[in-house]
């Protein structure tokens, strides 16, 4: 059960068609593969995806925290002494995407070791989520394209649109066309990734009153603090936190400032032990909160619906679990499957998946 080596592998798989939104774009998913070893053999895995446009991480900066910072403090625990090891990685302030896949690689061995899955040993609520399905940046005939395809070739019937494009009408323009093609039986909600300012928030969300959107999400900066405040205090459906709320104080600090209504949880920014803490403010405070999506592969979206069939709360919404679909090919030796909307949980003892030794080769970018 102890701790022996843990390991930080670069590799590059190049996504179909670039994803979109107001802070960034992404053609490759240059992630870090992370794996911790133990003395009885078990090796547990995760992945790290860095975005460097929102939190300052890159994959260099992953491998080297990982490595460097991290490795050092873990090797020598064992698995069960959880609470140990993220006191000692929270006395470094950043890097949530490094500390995030240690700790996941942690609780996969931990699920390994002792026979049972992790959703399991998180809370074993239920073992499948309904999927929601991201929608970058483009016209609003390619947006609904996308999103008609999406629905009937896997039965997805949530959608979050990135939005926060200037002038916003531009976005405001896509969403109703959404609406209009795909119907009221869909639900749709909007991401802003801060694009907008306050005022233009509060026009758009005026302009989309009719569209019934289920939330809204990130339109402006959380550190325009009145505006922020002033437009979360008119809005008619949870707005949620996500990039300002990076950590379990974040998301409080939000939640009690008026700033947001409702969390995203992302186990790739909170891993398994901090994201259980968010979810319990979630609950304990009565805000809903959505399984979000850090633009995640396949071990990445394991991970989300892992935590997120674990509990009541998280279960209850769509989880971003499909943005692995555009990426060309994946790590893992049998690709995750949606199924009328919803993906289940992998049987099998901690995540239930294994890396695919031929495919870690060919993508690796260390060697
Ligand atoms: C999201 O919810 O913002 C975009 C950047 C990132 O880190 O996550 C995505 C989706
Ligand atoms: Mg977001």
């Amino acid at each position: 059960m102890k701790i022996t080596a843990v390991e930080a592998i670069p590799y590059a798989i190049p996504y179909r068609k670039p994803l979109r939104f107001a802070s960034g774009e992404v053609s490759t998913a240059e992630h870090v593969l992370v794996r911790v070893h133990t003395d009885d053999g078990v090796v547990g895995i995760a992945d790290a995806p860095p975005r460097p446009f929102t939190y300052g991480e890159t994959q260099r900066s992953v491998v080297a925290a990982v490595t460097e910072l991290f490795a050092p403090q873990v090797v020598g625990t064992r698995l069960v002494e959880r609470e140990q090891v993220d006191a000692r990685m929270s006395r470094t302030v950043g890097n949530p995407a490094a500390k995030s896949a240690v700790d996941m690689a942690i609780w996969d061995a931990l699920g390994r070791t002792v026979g049972l899955p992790v959703t399991e040993l998180l809370g074993g609520f239920t073992d499948r989520m309904r999927v929601s399905h991201m929608l970058g940046f483009d016209s609003p005939e390619a947006m609904v394209t996308e999103a008609q395809r999406v629905r009937q070739t896997y039965g997805i019937g949530t959608f979050k649109v990135k939005v926060g494009r200037n002038p916003y009408r531009l976005d405001v323009a896509v969403v109703r066309a959404l609406r209009e093609h795909l119907g009221d039986d869909v639900e749709l909600y909007v991401d802003g990734n801060r694009g907008w300012s306050a005022a233009d928030s509060a026009r758009a969300m005026r302009e989309m009153a009719d569209l019934g959107l289920l939330f809204a999400e990130e339109l402006c900066p959380a550190d325009d603090v009145l505006g922020r405040h002033w437009l979360v205090q008119q809005c008619d459906v949870p707005f949620i936190a996500d990039e300002s709320a990076v950590t379990p104080a974040d998301a409080v600090r939000e939640l009690l400032a008026g700033s947001a209504t409702a969390l995203s949880i992302k186990t790739a920014r909170t891993g398994f032990t901090r994201s259980a803490r968010v979810h319990h403010l979630a609950e304990s405070l009565g805000v809903e909160s959505v399984m979000g999506n850090q633009i995640d592969s396949q071990l990445g979206t394991v991970c989300t619906v892992a935590f997120g069939a674990a509990f009541r709360l998280t279960a209850a919404r769509a989880g971003e679990l499909s943005n692995f679909l555009d990426m060309s090919d994946d790590l893992l030796t049998e690709p995750l499957q949606i199924r009328e909307g919803v993906l289940t949980v992998r049987p099998g003892p901690g995540l239930g998946v294994e890396i695919d030794p031929d495919k870690l080769q060919r993508y690796r970018s260390d060697r």
